[in-house]
């Protein structure tokens, strides 16, 4: 133990996400966990307002793959169940974005979303990892450094 809280202080802390909310396994993740589901690549391009088109390579695995992991309170056989969940992925500074469960979900708008380890070659370890939203013009939703990503039934709150 000792001996790797030092390597930790030499090497910078690990950044790392924490998943909950309505999940049977929450979990926190380093950048390094997320090589365990199957590795995406994508290729983006996006428009940023203050600084202009921006290309990039990504590779992580599908936000869609490590969530169904965490086990979502919902019947996966029921498609109409998955319809009421939102996904709220939140940068270590603050910066957030709602996604819908089922703009990413195979049967619905099957947005090939990423949960990114890597940026144009290089480990997100460090920062953390970052959202990766292929379909998006804009980069606004490329939240980097996400600390925290919530999965909840955004129904609930109305019935
Ligand atoms: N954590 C975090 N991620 C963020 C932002 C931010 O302010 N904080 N800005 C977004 C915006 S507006 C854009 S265009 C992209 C690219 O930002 P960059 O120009 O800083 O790389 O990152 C997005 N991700
Ligand atoms: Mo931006």
């Amino acid at each position: 133990m000792r001996a790797r809280a030092a390597a930790r202080t030499t090497a910078g802390p690990a950044a790392e996400l924490v998943l909950t909310g309505d999940l049977d396994r929450p979990a926190r993740l380093t950048v390094p966990d997320l090589l365990v589901w199957p590795r995406h690549r994508a290729e983006v391009a996006f428009e940023c307002a203050t600084s202009g088109i921006q290309h990039h390579t990504f590779t992580g695995p599908l936000l869609h793959d490590v969530l169904m992991d965490a086990g979502p309170a919902f019947d996966p056989a029921r498609r109409k169940d998955r319809l009421r969940f939102l996904i709220a992925v939140r940068g270590a500074d603050g910066h957030h974005t709602l996604l819908s469960w089922a703009e990413m979900d195979p049967d619905f708008g099957r947005a090939p979303v990423l949960l990114a380890a890597t940026l144009d070659g290089t480990p997100l370890d460090l920062v953390g990892a970052q959202l990766v939203l292929p379909q998006d013009r804009c980069g606004a939703r490329y939240i980097s450094g996400i600390d925290a990503t919530r999965v909840d039934d955004g129904y609930a709150a109305w019935t």
